[in-house]
């Protein structure tokens, strides 16, 4: 069955995939899997069926017969699972690869976006400067630098 996800129409690609629709038509390329999208306008996020499909009126959605996961993670996870490819077959590998996963979502997104918004939207508050390097910078100049090095170290080994 091709699966039908959902993208906002008013990105401002217009909906061809900048938002975080993405990341599940990245997921959907690698494995080849082919899928429709539905645009929708940000009223038919909010007040018609949608809401249904994703509870806090978001994008992306998806849809495959019974199936409707919502959030980008979980739907990518999702194809990850039903695919070959974009999982590791060996066991610590693949949790190596969930974990990264999470880490990508819980750890790594949210500060980068916050840092996003606030120059965005906030670039003309008397306090912006102020807020930007606490906790934002910092924590991405220091807790972060070791990243590429866990990235990059083979299954089971540790950090010293
Ligand atoms: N944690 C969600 C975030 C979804 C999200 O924020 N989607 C944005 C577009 S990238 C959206 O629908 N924004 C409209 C809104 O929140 O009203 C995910 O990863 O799927």
């Amino acid at each position: 069955m091709t699966p039908t996800i959902a993208a906002f129409e008013r990105s401002p690609d217009r909906g061809k995939g900048l938002a975080r629709d993405m990341r599940v038509r990245w997921a959907l390329e690698e494995v080849g899997q082919p899928y429709e999208v539905r645009l929708l306008s940000f009223s038919e996020m909010k007040e018609s069926a949608h809401p249904m499909l994703h509870p806090f009126g978001q994008i992306p959605t998806y849809e495959e017969g019974d199936l409707a996961p919502f959030e980008s993670g979980a739907i990518v996870f999702h194809i990850a699972e039903r695919h070959a490819g974009l999982l590791p077959e060996d066991a610590s590998a693949r949790a190596r690869a969930i974990t990264w996963m999470f880490a990508a979502l819980n750890t790594a997104e949210p500060p980068i976006l916050d840092r996003a918004i606030a120059t965005l939207v906030e670039h003309d508050k008397t306090w912006y400067e102020e807020r930007l390097p606490i906790p934002i910078g910092s924590r991405a100049r220091t807790g972060w630098a070791n990243c590429p090095v866990a990235l990059a170290m083979p299954t089971g080994s540790t950090m010293r």
